[in-house]
């Protein structure tokens, strides 16, 4: 098993529709288990940090100004491979090529209001979570279920 660590953030539309507890059960649901969660308000210059890879896009200013909007529910995840199975329950950056099943295509219409962020890599992850999260609000237990979803 290769147990990691991921960054999911709950954009500002996600937050404003009501869909954190349905975003969140699908992770539960799933078998990854919260180790850190909280509402942040992002500001310009975590905006602007989170997102450096974009700078140059045309899309940028509004990404920055749709992250900032409003507060975003920022949860670290982790379980097997817990990078890559995020990513598929997230699906395609935009909502309309995402397939269904995903958060994305099941809530979203347009890739400016996808709902969702999830890290991309190993690399991308310990970056984001050092961004979002201090060391100890990162909480490292055990799940009674875990026997019942790993073998
Ligand atoms: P994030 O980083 O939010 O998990 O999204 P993805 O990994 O799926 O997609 P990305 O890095 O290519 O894009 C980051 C962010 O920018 C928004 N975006 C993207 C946008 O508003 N317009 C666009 O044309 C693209 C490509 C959506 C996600």
């Amino acid at each position: 098993m290769a147990i990691e660590k991921t960054l999911i953030l709950l954009k500002p539309d996600a937050v404003q529709r009501g869909l954190m507890g349905e975003i969140v059960s699908r992770f539960e649901k799933k078998g990854l288990k919260a180790v850190g969660m909280k509402l942040v308000n992002v500001t310009k210059e975590l905006a602007h940090t989170h997102y450096a890879e974009h700078k140059e896009k045309p899309f940028f200013k509004g990404l920055v100004e749709f992250i900032t909007a409003g507060p975003t529910l920022s949860m670290v995840v982790e379980g097997d491979n817990a990078i890559a199975v995020v990513r598929k329950l997230v699906g395609a950056t935009n909502p309309q090529n995402a397939d269904p099943g995903t958060i994305r295509h099941d809530f979203g219409m347009v890739t400016g209001r996808n709902l969702i962020h999830a890290s991309d890599s190993a690399a991308s992850a310990a970056r984001e979570i050092a961004l979002f999260f201090k060391k100890e609000e990162i909480i490292e237990y055990k799940l009674v279920h875990e026997k019942w979803v790993y073998e």
